[in-house]
């Protein structure tokens, strides 16, 4: 286990080992979406698969805009007489979509450390599970980080950062609960800089009372960095459960009109049949995704990249 709260284990051992496949992952939403539609013989694209096609990217959650734009797309495609398979054609359309937002998270080698990545998100999106796993990567490329205990909204929340910190030799600034989330991460931005560290990652409430509450104080800690530093260098990464959808697309874009997102991380990708969302997502915000989450350990957090989660959609089944 990844060692932080356990709602939901993993489903089972095989499910989680090193080697799944992002094939293996992506398995629900990829039979929800293609499954038995194109075989490897086939050469054109009927109107019957079309339909189908259509009816199976609204039932998987993609939205009536993408989903347009998709099936008209493939319709020209498969007018150019092409000789290449469906499968072939239909990577031709989904990848410029996504490759647009296929942009890696990369911390700058900056004189004004730390660099702050300010994670954000509604309640049960997977925040601090992806803290802990991005702080894992990042260490292991060689940068140092400290984490802040931003959400002291939910007691639990800090002492769930405050334990993954102890176990793993990373510093955790925390405040007790109830405190002020600005001046927990105020404070985690001077003891970062006092002690030079590369990467300060920023845990923040997804639950309080409503959502105008939630926007108010992210606009707040949103402040906190300039009033640190005017210069500070900085990334508002917003978590995304993909399980939940269009409502995904409605939180960011929510998030990104209050304090912008630079960034999206796409969480629980392994148990849905709704990660077409990143379609969605792609056309409708062109915002990058810099991470998907498909499992609940450290080495599940990876870097999106375009072709291979095509691919890994378009696996033939045998
Ligand atoms: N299967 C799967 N589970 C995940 C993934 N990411 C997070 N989870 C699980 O989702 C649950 C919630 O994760 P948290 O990190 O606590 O979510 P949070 O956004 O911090 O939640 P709050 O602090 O309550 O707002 C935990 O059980 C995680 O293990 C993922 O990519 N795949
Ligand atoms: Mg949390």
């Amino acid at each position: 286990m990844f060692g932080f709260k356990k709602k939901s284990g993993a489903k089972n051992p095989a499910e989680s080992s090193e080697s799944a496949t992002l094939a293996e992952r992506l398995k629900r939403t990829r039979t929800g979406l293609f499954g038995g539609l194109f075989s490897r013989n086939k050469t054109v694209i009927d109107n019957a698969t079309l339909e189908e096609l259509e009816d199976r990217l609204i039932l998987a959650d993609i939205g009536m805009k993408t989903t347009d734009q998709i099936i008209q797309l493939l319709k020209a495609e498969s007018k150019k007489n092409s000789t290449e398979n469906p499968l072939e054609q239909l990577k031709q359309v989904l990848l410029p979509a996504l490759k647009q937002v296929e942009k890696a998270l990369t911390i700058p080698d900056i004189p004004n450390k730390p660099y702050l990545i300010l994670v954000v998100g509604v309640n049960g999106v997977g925040k601090t599970t992806t803290i802990g796993k991005l702080a894992k990567r990042l260490q292991s490329e060689g940068k140092s980080v400290m984490l802040a205990a931003g959400d002291t909204f939910r007691a639990a929340a800090i002492e769930q950062l405050q334990v993954w910190g102890e176990r793993n030799a990373i510093k955790v600034i925390a405040q007790s609960h109830g405190s002020d989330s600005g001046a927990v991460i105020f404070d985690g931005l001077k003891s970062a800089r006092a002690n030079n560290i590369d990467v300060l990652i920023a845990d923040t409430a997804g639950r309080l009372h409503n959502k105008d509450n939630l926007m108010d104080e992210m606009k707040k800690i949103h402040r906190i960095g300039n009033k640190f530093d005017a210069d500070l260098q900085s990334e508002v990464l917003l978590v995304l459960d993909a399980g939940t959808g269009q409502n995904a697309l409605i939180q960011a874009k929510q998030f990104n009109e209050i304090i912008g997102v630079d960034g999206i991380v796409l969480t629980k990708l392994d148990g849905t049949a709704k990660g077409g969302i990143v379609f969605s997502l792609a056309e409708e915000l062109n915002i990058p995704i810099r991470f998907i989450g498909v499992g609940e350990q450290v080495e599940d957090l990876r870097p999106f990249n375009a072709a291979e989660f095509i691919d890994a959609l378009l696996v033939a089944e045998s």
